[in-house]
This record gives C-alpha cells, structure tokens and sequence, in this order.
C-alpha cells in the first residue's frame, strides 16, 4: 500500500527535485499546498540541520503523516561562509540575491571565489523523531549567470569539473551531483527501511 510522504517545503525546485530523487518508491506525494492550515515555519536555528528538523517534524506532527524538509544554501568563501543559513533571506528576490553576490565579490579572483552548496536533509515522523542526512557540492561563483535550469543560485554556480554552471546541467545531471541529490540518496534507504521494517515509525536509536 502506498504510503503518504509530506515535502515540506515552499520551494517548487526543491519539489521537482525531490519528486524525481524519490521516484520508484511506493509513495504518495503530498506538499505544504494540500495543507493551507500550516502557517509559516520560523527558521530560527543555528545549523541547517536545527532547521531542516524543525521544518520536517513540526509538518509530521501537524499532518499526523510522514514529512521530508531540506534546509539548504550557499557558503562562500571570500564571504566567512555567507550567506549560508541566511540564503533564502540574502535580498528579497532571486534576481536581487544573485545581483547582490557578484556585487559582494566583484573584486574577488577566480581562484578566491571558492563556495559550496549544502542541503541537511531531514525526514520526521507524527510522534516527532527525526533522521538526517547531507549533502555537499563543491564549486565556484561566475562573473555572470549562465543557463536556465534548476533554481535560486544555480547560474552563478560554476562547477569547474564540468565547465558549465549548474543551472546548464539537466536536472538529472544536477540530480546526480548536487548536495541535495547526495543528501536525499543518503535518506532514501533510511526512508524504504522506516516504511519496509517500522510501519512508518522512525526507530529511536
Ligand atoms: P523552504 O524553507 O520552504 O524549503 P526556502 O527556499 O526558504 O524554502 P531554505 O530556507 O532551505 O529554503 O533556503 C535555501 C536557499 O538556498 C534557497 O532559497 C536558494 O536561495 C538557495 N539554494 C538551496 N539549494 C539550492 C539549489 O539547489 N540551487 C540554487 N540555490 C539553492
């Protein structure tokens, strides 16, 4: 029988791309939209993973259902690891936020311009325990944007190995190689063990 997992998250980017990294497995997608009843959930944590917890076991204990969240964002090195946690809140847009990081290192040089993506991904379940995992890509920010895939930050987001930014990759190919991808492949077995062995329970270690 199918089972029902909440994607808890605003985020349609990060929707799409944990719908096609959980793909296969018997689930039931439902998101925030199916649940217009949960207000906003104040990220108030330290740690991405202070804040994918909260996100995920706040929408499980709400729903009564099973709740992935991720919490996620870009660290940069000429910047002491900004934006970070602070990501989704930089500037107000998009558009403004990637305008405001090339400002911020228009004198920084390519070899200086190191940064990376991390995701903490975290599953909950409706009696509140909580399971993580992450994910870490490496790579460097352009001078310009480029290519118009993926979301947020990805145009600036230059991964060398490759020589295209990341929003040039298909979303398979990001799928494979970003820090969301790594952590949700992570979880995926935690995830098929908590249905397949504990009836949807998160065991307490
Ligand atoms: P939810 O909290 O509802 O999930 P959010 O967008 O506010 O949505 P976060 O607080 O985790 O999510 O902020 C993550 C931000 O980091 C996101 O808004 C982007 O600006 C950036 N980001 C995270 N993953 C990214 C990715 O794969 N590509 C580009 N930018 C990304």
């Amino acid at each position: 029988m199918s089972s029902i997992l909440v994607l808890a998250t605003r985020n349609a980017g990060k929707i799409a791309e944990f719908r096609q990294l959980l793909s296969g497995l018997d689930l039931t997608f439902r998101t925030l939209a199916d649940y217009p009843d949960i207000g906003d959930i104040e990220e108030d944590g330290r740690t991405f993973a202070e804040n994918a917890v909260k996100k995920a076991v706040s929408v499980a204990l709400a729903t009564g259902k099973l709740a992935l969240a991720d919490d996620s964002g870009l660290e940069v090195d000429a910047l002491g690891g900004r934006p970070g946690i602070y990501s989704s809140r930089y500037a107000p847009t998009t558009a403004e936020r990637n305008a405001k990081l090339l400002e911020e290192l228009k004198d920084v040089a390519v070899p200086l311009r190191t940064a990376r993506f991390v995701c903490v991904a975290a599953l909950a379940d409706p009696h509140g325990h909580a399971v993580v995992r992450t994910g870490v890509c490496e790579g460097r920010i352009a001078f310009e944007p480029s290519g118009t895939g993926g979301f947020g930050y990805d145009p600036l987001f230059f991964l060398p190995e490759h020589n295209k930014t990341m929003a040039s990759l298909s979303d398979e190919e990001k799928n494979r190689i970003s820090h969301r991808g790594k952590a949700i492949r992570a979880l995926r077995p935690v995830l098929e063990t908590v249905l397949r062995e504990y009836g949807g329970r998160i065991p307490i270690p």
